[in-house]
Order: structure tokens, then sequence, then C-alpha cells
């Protein structure tokens, strides 16, 4: 059966990073999400996990946004990754049509700082979990999506038990400092 394509090749914000078999979907609202949301894909590129970017929006792009999660995994994607923010519906209403975890990132808007979309955002259901992370909290959003797929990939483990090293190492650093 022929891999069924992205149905939204849509102008995305810039990446020159994304690659032809993304396993990790990096979608929003809004390209104005896009400052908050490239942290996501930084931390997955610091770990060498393909990636997409698109831009779909619950509200402006509906048919879009619901054809692109019905299929996400047919095409590949392991979990999703979305950002939005005011009335944030696009990371519920993608776990509502796919089986993949989706992690939220509420996107701070300059009215309610952000507690507007982190309250749509986080607020689901019973039965339709988001895995939502803090305001604007998109780099731990992309490291959220490595520790997913590390789960069943050893190699992806072993680079975040470095990571983990790396960043307890920065500490003891920065106290030394402190201290002399
Ligand atoms: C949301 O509306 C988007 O996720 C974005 O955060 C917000 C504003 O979008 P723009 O008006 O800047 O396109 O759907």
């Amino acid at each position: 059966t022929p891999t069924p394509t992205n149905p939204s090749p849509a102008a995305t914000p810039g990446r020159t990073d994304e690659t032809a078999d993304p396993i990790v979907g990096v979608v929003m609202g809004s390209d104005s999400d896009w400052s908050v949301m490239e942290a996501a894909a930084d931390a997955l590129a610091e770990f060498d996990v393909p990636f997409e970017v698109e831009v779909l929006s619950a509200h402006r792009t509906p048919e879009r946004m619901l054809a692109y999660g019905k299929i996400a995994r047919e095409r590949g994607i392991r979990v999703i990754i979305a950002g939005a923010g005011g009335a944030a519906h696009l990371p519920g209403m993608l776990a509502s049509v796919t089986t993949l975890p989706v992690v939220g990132v509420p996107v701070p808007l300059s009215r309610l700082d952000g507690l507007d979309s982190l309250l749509s955002i986080v607020q689901m259901p019973a039965g339709v979990p988001v895995a939502t992370v803090s305001i604007g909290g998109a780099r731990n959003a992309g490291l959220l999506a490595v520790k997913i797929l590390a789960t069943s990939d050893d190699a992806l483990d072993a680079k975040l038990a470095a990571f983990a090293e790396d960043l307890a190492e920065q500490v003891e650093k920065k106290n030394d400092a402190l201290h002399e």
C-alpha cells in the first residue's frame, strides 16, 4: 500500500533540518507560535530525532487539522507535539483523533500571559489525555517526546542518560564557581 502523505504541506516556519521520514510532528496553531515552539524542534535536533513542522489550526483549518491527526500514525509519526495559544484547542482535538501520545505546549499570548492557553490544554476530559508542559515549555515538550521514543530505543536512552549527567555536571560547576 502506498505511504499516506501529509495532507497539509502548507507554508511552515522555516527549518532546514526537517527530514524525509519524521517520527515526531511539531505542530502549532499559527506561525506566530513558532518563536516559542522552535525550542521543541531544537531539542529533537539535539537528539537526532527526525521531525516535521506544520502549522495546523483547530479553528482556521479544522479539516486539515483532523486529517493530519487521523493519518499521523500511518505516516510513521510516533509522538505529536502541539502548541497553541489563547483558545488553545489544537492539542486536545488532535488527541481526540489519534492513538499517538500528544504533548501540549501552552503558548503565552500578550493578554493573559498564557494562563488561558494552559487551562485550555490541560483540562482535558477523562479518556482523552494530553501531556501538558508548562507555559512556553516547548523545550521540555521536545525532551518528553525523546523520552517517550527512548522507551523502545536503547541508543536514544543512552543519549538521555548522558544528557542527564551533563545537566548534573553543569550544576556542580556552578556550585564550584560559587565557592571559589
Ligand atoms: C491560536 O491563536 C494560535 O495558536 C496562536 O497562539 C493564536 C494567535 O494566532 P495569530 O492570530 O497570531 O495567527 O490559535
